[in-house]
C-alpha cells in the first residue's frame, strides 16, 4: 500500500470517536455543575435552619436586633448563630463552593417590587448568596424548587443587589445576587 493518508471511512471513524468523547465531556460537566449548584444550595439551606432554630429558641431570627420580626444586622445574625454553636465557624460558614461568593443576612425587608403591581409588597428574611453568583445557578435551583422566576416566589435573583430581584437575563453566567427568603 502506498496511499498513507486517511480514506474517507476512516476520516468519518475518526469523527464520530471525537463525537462520542465530546459529548462525554460534556455530560461529565453538567454533572459536575448540577454537584456544585446542589452542595451551594444545601449550604443555604442549613444556614436557613440554624436561623429556623435560632427562632425556637429565642423567639426572634438571629441578627433582629429590634426584634420586629425580621434580621436587620448582619454581622450580629453571624456573632449570635456561632456563640449557639448553630453554625461551626462564622467565615468558614460563610464560604460557599462558588469561590469568592459569601452568603450575608441582609434587612429582610422589603417594601415593593420594583416595576411590578404598585400594591404589591413582600415582607420576608433572605439570605443573600452574591455578589459573582453566575445566573445559572439561581435559575437552576428557582426552576427546580420554585416558579423559576427571578423576580417572584422565594428564590430570587439581583444583579443590582435588590432583594426584590429581577427576570433572568439571556446571559447564562452573568454575575449578581441569589436570593432566599427562607421564611416565606
Ligand atoms: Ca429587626
Ligand atoms: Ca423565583
Amino acid at each position: 500500500m502506498t496511499n498513507k493518508g486517511f480514506t474517507l471511512i476512516e476520516l468519518a471513524i475518526v469523527l464520530v470517536i471525537i463525537g462520542i468523547l465530546m459529548g462525554a465531556i460534556l455530560r461529565g460537566q453538567e454533572l459536575i455543575r448540577s454537584a456544585k449548584e446542589k452542595k451551594f444550595f444545601s449550604q443555604l439551606q442549613m444556614l436557613g435552619t440554624a436561623q429556623l432554630t435560632y427562632l425556637q429558641r429565642e423567639g426572634r431570627y438571629a441578627g433582629d436586633t429590634d426584634k420586629d420580626g425580621f434580621i436587620d444586622d448582619d454581622t450580629t445574625a453571624w456573632d449570635e448563630l456561632e456563640k449557639q454553636h448553630l453554625i461551626l465557624k462564622k467565615e468558614k460558614a460563610k464560604q460557599s463552593v462558588f469561590a469568592g461568593v459569601t452568603f450575608s443576612f441582609s434587612n429582610g425587608y422589603c417594601q415593593h417590587f420594583g416595576g411590578i403591581h404598585d400594591s404589591t409588597t413582600l415582607h420576608g428574611n433572605y439570605i443573600q448568596a452574591g455578589s459573582n453568583l453566575p445566573q445559572w445557578v439561581a435559575q437552576t435551583i428557582d426552576n427546580r424548587i420554585d416558579d423559576g422566576d427571578g423576580n417572584t416566589g422565594y428564590i430570587r435573583w439581583s444583579t443590582s443587589g435588590n432583594p426584590c430581584g429581577q427576570n433572568y437575563t439571556n446571559n447564562a453566567n452573568k454575575i449578581g445576587y441569589l436570593y432566599w427568603f427562607f421564611d416565606l
